[in-house]
């Protein structure tokens, strides 16, 4: 194998799509994929790989330093892509501290195995997946460039602050050669339904009101995960050291707006009559400390790497919805256990 590489979080949304674009793409690298599986992580995201010969799963917590000393003592990683982390802004509000352990400690333990495994071995590379949260919040102009300062407002955007700057704190002390990439809200396939799009499609499927928190005047930008797996790969493979590239699509949506839309695709595939799904919609208690509105300015990922989109968002948006709607197995299995009760706690 030419290379080995170690994803983490490979189980999970983003991470799947990354390790599958890997393994298919780089047959001469040896993918190996990190993961503790906790309730985001699903091997089933994997299936379809799972037996390709250059592909190791191992179920490991990035927060036992011990674990991982074992792991880079077995395998010598040509490079690290580090996906794993606690992702989603309303169970940081209810359970900070698990967010603080994954997100901070597990990649404070990552650094330094990479920090004492490649002390003179300078063509490696730790590449940090994080967010564009990490910037704060923008008002109704303006967007987020990698020169904006840092003003996380959640536990969750905080943490994933906080390690941006110890990666780059071991890039500029111990000369770690390190990458980081800021990305906005991803949507397709295999996302826990947790998040906006895939718990609204499921409430639509099943009948169940959409929650849609504060007045839906929030605003995100929205990317294919597909894109963000492609604008990954690209930055690992061609981005400098030491550098951040801002990923975004340019696509920014209110949220009422993007719920609208999804309704009017959802009663069409559905064969519901027109307007059926938007009658589920029910304002609910906002988020603590909302975030207003996200804006990426991916310029410098476009100019220096030649990075674009792929698929317009209208297009992206109705093959996620048919994924959702064919892959029902998937959908509920992760539904099933314990998702319930998350969701009786975080909505009634
Ligand atoms: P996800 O929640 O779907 O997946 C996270 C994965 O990490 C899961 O497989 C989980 O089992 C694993 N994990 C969690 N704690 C772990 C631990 N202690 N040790 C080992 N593995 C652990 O998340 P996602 O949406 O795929 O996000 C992946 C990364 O991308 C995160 O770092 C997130 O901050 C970042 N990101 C996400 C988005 C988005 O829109 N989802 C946007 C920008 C950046
Ligand atoms: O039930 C809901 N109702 C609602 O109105 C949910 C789950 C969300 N929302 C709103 C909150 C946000 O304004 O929709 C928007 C999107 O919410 P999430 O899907 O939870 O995403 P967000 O909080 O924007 O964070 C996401 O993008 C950046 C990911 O979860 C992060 O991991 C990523 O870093």
């Amino acid at each position: 194998m030419e290379k080995t590489i170690l994803i983490t979080g490979g189980a999970g949304f983003i991470g799947s799509h990354l390790v599958r674009r890997m393994i298919n793409n780089y047959p001469n690298y040896h993918i190996v994929n990190l993961d503790k599986l906790t309730y985001a992580g699903n091997l089933n995201n994997l299936k379809d790989v799972e037996d390709k010969l250059n592909y190791t799963f191992i179920k490991a917590d990035i927060v036992d330093a011990n674990a991982l000393s074992e792991i880079f003592t077995t395998y010598d990683f040509d490079g690290v892509i580090h996906l794993a982390a606690e992702s989603h802004v309303d169970r940081s509000i209810t359970n900070p501290n698990e967010f603080i352990m994954t997100n901070v400690i597990g990649t404070l333990n990552l650094l330094n195995e990479c920090k004492n495994n490649w002390q003179d071995k300078k063509d490696r590379i730790f590449y940090h997946v994080s967010t564009d949260e990490v910037y704060g919040s923008l008002g109704d102009v303006g967007m987020f460039t990698e020169e904006t300062s840092y003003d996380p407002r959640s536990p969750y955007s905080a943490s994933k602050a906080s390690s941006d700057h110890i990666v780059r704190a071991y890039y500029h002390t111990f000369d770690l050669p390190i990458k980081i990439s800021n990305c906005s809200n991803n949507y397709g396939s295999y996302q826990f339904p947790e998040k906006l799009l895939p718990l609204m499609i499921n409430n639509i499927k099943n009948g169940k009101d959409l929650p849609v928190y504060g007045k839906g005047e929030n605003i995100r930008d929205w990317l294919w995960v597909k894109d963000h797996a492609a604008a990954i790969d690209l930055i690992y493979h061609k981005g400098a050291i030491g550098e951040t590239y801002n990923i975004g699509g340019h696509n920014e949506w209110t949220n009422i707006d993007l719920i609208h839309s999804l309704c009017d695709i959802m009663d069409k595939k559905l064969g519901n009559n027109e307007g059926t799904s938007k009658k589920l919609i029910k304002f609910v208690k906002d988020r603590a400390g909302h975030d207003l509105r996200y804006a990426i300015d991916a310029s410098k990922l476009e100019v220096d790497l030649g990075w674009v989109p792929s698929i317009q968002f209208k297009e992206g948006l109705e093959k996620t919805v048919d994924w959702y709607l064919e892959n029902t197995e998937w959908l509920d299995s992760v539904t099933s256990g314990d998702y319930a009760n998350y969701y009786k706690k975080q909505y009634n």
